[in-house]
């Protein structure tokens, strides 16, 4: 019936009903029924099973929806009730006394409304409160019992369902997707031996050594105590007056500061666990173990000031990405690697493994690929799980352990500690989206919004009446890896160890192994975020600090900044720094990704008098190459085209300017181009698709647009090796392909004006 509501009564069809006798016949319900999946074949069972062994194949588009189908609910032909399972007959007008008189305070109806509207909000996450998830499967290539016991790993092919949370993380919940930031990247395994998080990041190192600082970062990067500015930003001068003082900081530093804090999707970025952990096999046996992320689509960002402007021009960028992304059949894929070392191996590096401001480099230790993470249905409803999804670094499995690093050993207390607060009480391991697949058995009873109704009279351990049950796990439980290094007797004390010290070898090493192009991004940045720090010694305080990672680095910082390069900070330590080679998978340029134009948005800018056959061949191919092509104009409507045909406008420009395309065409028609040339938002788009570095093609007559927007003469004519072509439609063809294939290698820097003074 929706349709049809829709189409007939273009308001509110209810109101109707508010009036004498109408209201005692409420419409039907909006929102068609959903086929439970139980309906729509055989595969309703394989879902539970394989939810609940985690061995199956999760059929595409439900996974893990085996166990939340029992909480999904849809309104489709409901009528409305109250939270009692009441009809409601009336949702328009509260109950008076009179039509003119006071509301009655019996109006429970009214008062459950709106007591529950009231409390509608939990509190945000302390940090990373702004975030995008969705569901998916991760798939392990091969048996790894030699090396883990952890369940996602058993067999080559086993599918273990998975919730992954994408955030920022200094903004706040409503805050802009592509601020400069660190990414969260969370990943919930719910295994057949229980949940598995793998809380990691998008960079693989962090700003501090020890959970001890948690709290003075983060009370830095904030928006300031006074007046609460700014938002979602690190450029002020509170974050800077502490990472200067902190000068292990320096290495995280360095890939904020570059282009992996603007990512251009989420689908486009690597994860890494951060930590050393360590995985154990059944034997007890134990190696270390970093985990890596990497996007089959490849690695890719934005460039700043094409960030600074999508804040504006669509704040929920990223996560609109993801959505689309899924909803459009194109999952996002990450192959999970593994950096696999030994105590004794990680002895001889040159840096503590127990330290996360240090990577550990793969020339060392090569990443060995092990299975792949497949994300494949949009939540249901962003609170009940993006919002209520609880992430602990506790959560470990049979398999997996932690190493003594000391920010993972408060992370192992702060994660469970924040869930109390933010879900309201110790029962959130109930909520739906947090609940494990396996089987929960314990004696833990009672507190807030117990769900679980546990029977019997036994509530504790050792017991004869519930027969011992549960019985302890034993040997098929948790054990906790034995180390291979004599241990000795420690007294307690609060330090460090001594590799800690170091703190600017690696930022050196990732320094060098970016292309010039990233170095010249990582430059502008730091002149960006400092110069609106408003403190001078501040700034004289980063650039001694820089002058320990590359003198190249410091100057030109310096310049950008107006200043003469002080003296360098003094060091730590006395030892003799670690002399790393340049390592090229520490560049974002290294992983172009498979990607191709799958999905990349493609602008064709049109006025009236366009050839509209033209405009039909290239929407045509882009579609069948995977691309996402529009049709882009001064305003909404149709477009009058030089054979009198007619074309739709799919948006306007000024409702979806340059920054949210990845590439741009301007089609042939010389009135099109005069109009077009007319318009300042169309001068704007071209201008910023060129300063942006994205692949620009000028079909017959639309170059006037390119001269009207003041591109470089000499680039008018295009220059194919800078992504640029002007062409007749006759010669279409090979452009096209050209162009596409610009396209799929995202951005050719060459051709920006915006690098630094190097
Ligand atoms: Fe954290 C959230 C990642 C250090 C304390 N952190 C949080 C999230 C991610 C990370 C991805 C969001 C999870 C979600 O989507 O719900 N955090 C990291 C990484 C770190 C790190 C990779 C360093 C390697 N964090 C860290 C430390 C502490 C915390 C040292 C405290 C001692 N983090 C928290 C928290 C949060 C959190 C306050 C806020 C909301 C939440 O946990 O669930 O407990």
């Amino acid at each position: 019936g929706g349709q049809q509501l829709a189409a007939d009564m273009p308001f509110n069809a209810n109101k109707a009903g508010e009036h004498g006798e109408a209201a005692r016949t409420p419409q039907a319900g909006q929102t068609c029924p959903v086929p439970h999946p139980a309906a729509t074949g055989s595969t309703v069972g394989e879902t539970s099973a394989s939810a609940k062994t985690g061995s199956g194949v999760p059929p595409v588009g439900v996974c893990p929806a085996g166990d939340l189908d029992r909480v999904r609910a849809d309104a489709g032909e409901q009528r409305l009730t109250t939270n009692q399972g009441v009809p409601i007959a009336d949702n328009q007008n509260s109950l008076k006394v009179g039509l003119r008189g006071p509301t009655a305070l019996e109006d429970f109806i009214l008062r459950e409304k709106i007591t529950h509207f009231d409390h509608e909000r939990i509190p945000e996450r302390v940090v990373h409160a702004r975030g995008s998830a969705a569901h998916g499967y991760f798939e392990s290539y091969q048996d790894l019992s030699d090396i883990t016991r952890a369940a996602p790993f058993a067999a080559a092919g086993k599918r273990t369902p998975v919730f992954v949370r994408f955030s920022t993380v200094a903004g706040e919940r409503g805050s802009a997707d592509t601020v400069r930031d660190v990414r969260g990247f969370a990943v919930k395994f719910y295994t057949d031996e229980g949940n598995w998080d793998l809380v990691g990041n998008n960079i693989p190192v962090f700003f501090i050594q020890d959970a001890m600082k948690f709290p003075d970062l983060i009370h830095s990067v904030k928006p300031e105590p006074h007046n609460a500015i700014p938002q979602a930003a690190s450029a002020h001068d509170t974050f800077w007056d502490f990472v200067t003082l902190m000068p292990e900081s320096t290495h995280m530093l360095m890939w904020h500061l570059s282009d992996r804090a603007i990512p251009r999707s989420y689908r486009t970025m690597q994860g890494f666990g951060v930590h050393t952990f360590r995985l154990v096999n059944a034997q007890g046996e134990s190696v270390f173990c970093k985990f890596h992320w990497q996007p089959v689509g490849g690695t890719h960002s934005l460039v700043w000031d094409e960030a600074a402007k999508i804040i504006g021009a669509d704040p929920d960028f990223h996560r609109r990405d993801l959505w689309e992304a899924i909803e459009a059949g194109a999952y996002p894929e990450w192959e999970l690697g593994l950096q696999i070392f030994t105590e004794q191996q990680a002895e001889s590096f040159p840096f503590d493994v127990l330290d996360a401001t240090k990577l550990v480099p793969e020339e060392l230790v090569p990443v060995q690929v092990v299975g792949k993470m497949t994300l494949n249905r949009n939540p249901d409803n962003f609170f009940a799980e993006t919002e209520q999804v609880a992430f602990c670094t506790a959560h470990i499995v049979p398999g997996i352990d932690f190493s003594n690093d000391p920010l993972l050993q408060g992370r192992i207390h702060s994660y469970l500690d924040t869930q109390i607060s933010r879900l309201g009480g110790a029962n959130f391991h109930e909520i739906p989206i947090n609940a494990p697949l396996a089987p929960v058995h314990n004696n833990q009873r009672d507190g807030m919004h117990r769900q679980a109704v546990h029977r019997g009279r036994v509530a504790y351990e050792p017991n004869s009446l519930g027969g011992g049950c549960p019985f302890q796990a034993g040997m098929a439980g948790f054990t906790t890896a034995r180390s291979q290094m004599p241990q000795p007797p420690e007294d307690k004390v609060r330090g460090k160890p001594e590799l800690f010290a170091d703190h600017y070898s690696q930022a050196r090493l990732f320094w060098i192994s970016q292309t010039p192009a990233e170095q010249a991004h990582i430059v502008n940045a730091y002149r960006f975020e400092l110069s609106r720090v408003t403190v001078p010694a501040i700034r004289v305080r980063l650039l001694s600090m820089l002058a320990n990672v590359d003198p190249i680095l410091a100057e030109g910082v310096a310049q950008g900044l107006g200043m003469d390069l002080p003296p360098p900070m003094p060091l730590a330590t006395d030892a003799p720094p670690p002399q790393y080679e340049p390592s090229p998978p520490l560049s974002l340029l290294a992983r172009p990704g498979a990607l191709g134009v799958k999905t990349r948005k493609v602008a064709i800018l049109a006025g009236h008098g366009v050839e509209a056959d033209g405009v039909k061949a290239i929407y045509a191919d882009l579609l069948a190459a995977g691309a996402t092509p529009r049709v882009v104009a001064p305003q909404l409507g149709q477009l009058t085209a030089v054979d009198g045909s007619r074309l739709d406008i799919e948006i306007s420009i000024e409702a979806a300017p340059a920054v949210l395309y990845d590439a741009v065409i301007i089609a042939d028609g010389a009135t099109s181009a005069a109009m077009l040339a007319d318009d300042s938002d169309a001068r704007d788009f071209v201008r910023q698709q060129y300063r942006h570095c994205k692949p620009i093609l000028a079909v017959g007559a639309g170059k006037a647009l390119l001269k009207a927007a003041g591109i470089p003469a000499a680039m008018q004519d295009g220059s194919p090796d800078l992504a640029q072509w002007q062409v007749e439609a006759s010669a279409l063809d090979g452009a096209l392909a050209a162009f596409k294939e610009a396209l799929a290698g995202h951005r050719p820097f060459q051709r920006e004006t915006d690098a630094a003074p190097l």
